[in-house]
């Protein structure tokens, strides 16, 4: 007993000396940050929230979600998203047309600074084909495609909330 208690001293003593030198380290981590050289790329900046897909009918794979996305510094073109939950998603406008509700598929949506890209339930929209089984309240990852003014490709991850069909 006596063997066991002097080995577990030392090892509190050790996990003690090594939050002092933590906190000791915080300035160099600082410096490193400075230094990057990022500030070109760091240039547009685009925020992704709010995604959602919604769940489909009772044996149904297709189905609609949204998300809102802003860009500050550039403008950011959406051409495509991804996701593991379904086999492909398509970007779908509606509109009424002979008071039908007609969705197109498009190749992209705009998105500025004056104008942020909202894709809702009724409006533009994402739309899921081939989904697998999703769980009302789950988190189901979402990869989107952007390019730049240049045409670069940017990717943004994302999680999109399943919610409940509307009501
Ligand atoms: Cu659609």
């Amino acid at each position: 007993m006596r063997l066991l208690t002097s080995l577990v001293l030392p090892a509190a003593l050790l996990l003690g000396a090594c939050g002092a030198s933590e906190t000791t380290a915080a300035p160099v981590a600082e410096t490193e940050t400075a230094a990057e050289p990022a500030a070109e790329e760091a240039a547009i900046a685009v925020e992704v929230r709010d995604a959602f897909i919604v769940q489909p009918p009772e044996g149904r794979d297709v189905t609609g979600g949204g998300l809102y996305a802003s860009v500050s510094g550039g403008a950011l073109t959406l051409i495509g998203a991804t996701t593991p939950a379904a086999s492909n998603v398509e970007l779908h406008t509606m509109s009424m047309e002979n008071d039908m509700m007609q969705m197109r598929k498009v190749e992209s949506f705009p998105v500025t600074a004056e104008t942020p890209l909202v894709l809702e339930r009724g409006g533009n929209h994402l739309m899921f084909f081939g989904l697998g089984p999703i769980e009302v309240g789950s988190q189901v990852d979402l990869s989107l495609t952007f390019t730049d003014e240049s045409g670069t490709e940017i990717k943004v991850d994302t999680k999109a909330e399943v919610v409940p069909p509307a009501g």
